[in-house]
């Protein structure tokens, strides 16, 4: 039995050297010193032994599996710091690797365009309002004086979703809802996105977009208008841009005017952009209908108010000299990145 021991010791020390993983140290722990282990078998033998032997031979055992545990718990604490090695060396990062490449985006000029416009008026006090774009016939058509049977709401100019919606043929339904509840002072612009029927080309889209703007206080006046678009003008299109009045006719606003810009291109000498006349028209604007306040429930005696309208494809066109509004509406990264 001594000589067993003998044996069982030699060969676990001897295997235990060998064992290159600790999974394979947990089989041969085990196999040696498990229930159904080399180690325990002996011990479970000692029952046959002469009483006068055990305390001995139970010593041995016991010596036996300790040095063997010592052997497993060295080597184990070496495998275990080997696998840690390894562990780490696998699980490396190098933070010196470069990134992929991504190619970045670049903001589209009509918006552009629109946060330039937003930023001037916000600077003159403004504050930005933005509404619904499928609206109520009341407010796209009605309560700007655009009553039924008015050549503007013919089904050739407007999406109607039914009898009583449309899809807004411009922002103004914004300021008419603003106009009915909230009181004078008004001092807002809406930009945003309107819809129009119109057969696309170069120049139009059924889908465009716009900013207007609206002021509404006592002893305001068509001075007011001019001073605030000159201003705007200047702005935009730098020193010595004003702006130019000629009468015309809107249902909503009363006188009317189309405005032209100084042509930026010449400085209003005359060029192939502004076809000689040293002017660009922009805008549209007029002092708001009486009949437009008081269906709104402003009061026409008491308040006054100018507004004025412009389409941003436009002004992006003309600042940018894009030649085709096709192209602000593609987003293909070989136009966009000329604006970065
Ligand atoms: C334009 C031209 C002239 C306009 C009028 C109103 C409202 F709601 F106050 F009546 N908003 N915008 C207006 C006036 C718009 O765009 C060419």
């Amino acid at each position: 039995m001594e000589q067993q021991l003998q044996t069982i010791r030699e060969k676990a020390l001897a295997q235990l050297a060998e064992a290159q993983d600790t999974a394979a140290l947990e089989q041969l722990r085990v196999s040696v010193l498990g229930k159904k282990g080399e180690l325990t078998g002996i011990l479970r033998g000692m029952g046959k032994l002469p009483a006068e032997e055990r305390p001995k031979m139970g010593q041995m055992v016991n010596e036996t599996r300790a040095a063997i545990e010592e052997a497993l718990e060295a080597r184990a604490a070496v495998l275990r710091e080997k696998e840690k090695e390894e562990r780490l060396k696998r699980e490396a990062i190098d933070v010196t690797m470069p990134v992929r490449p991504r190619s970045a985006g670049a903001p589209n000029p009509l918006y552009t365009v629109q946060e330039e416009l937003v930023e001037i008026f916000v600077g003159m006090g403004y504050e930005v309002v933005e509404g619904p774009e499928v609206e109520y016939d009341h407010y796209n058509f009605e309560l700007l004086n655009l009553p039924k049977n008015h050549p503007a709401r013919d089904a050739q100019d407007t999406f109607y979703i039914d009898d009583n919606i449309v899809l807004r043929t411009h922002t103004s339904p914004v300021q008419a809802r603003i106009m009915t509840t909230r009181k004078p002072p008004i001092r807002i612009v809406c930009p945003g996105r309107v819809y129009r029927a119109d057969e696309a080309d170069a120049t139009h889209s059924p889908v465009f977009h716009q900013m207007e703007g609206l002021v509404i206080d006592e002893g305001v006046t068509m001075g007011d208008l001019k001073g605030t678009l000159d201003a705007f003008a200047a702005r935009l299109f730098g020193e010595g841009v004003t702006t130019r009045f000629r009468p015309s006719f809107f249902p909503f606003t009363e006188p009317s005017a189309e405005v032209d810009l100084t042509c930026a291109s010449c400085h209003g000498k005359g060029c192939r952009m502004c076809k000689g006349t040293g002017w660009i028209e922009v805008l549209g604007a007029g002092m708001v209908n009486p009949k437009v306040l008081d269906m709104c429930g402003i009061d026409s005696k008491r308040y006054t108010g100018f507004a004025f309208g412009m389409g941003l494809e436009r002004i992006a066109l003309l600042k940018y000299n894009i030649p085709n509004l096709r192209l602000m509406y593609e987003n293909d990264l070989r136009f966009l990145a000329q604006f970065r």
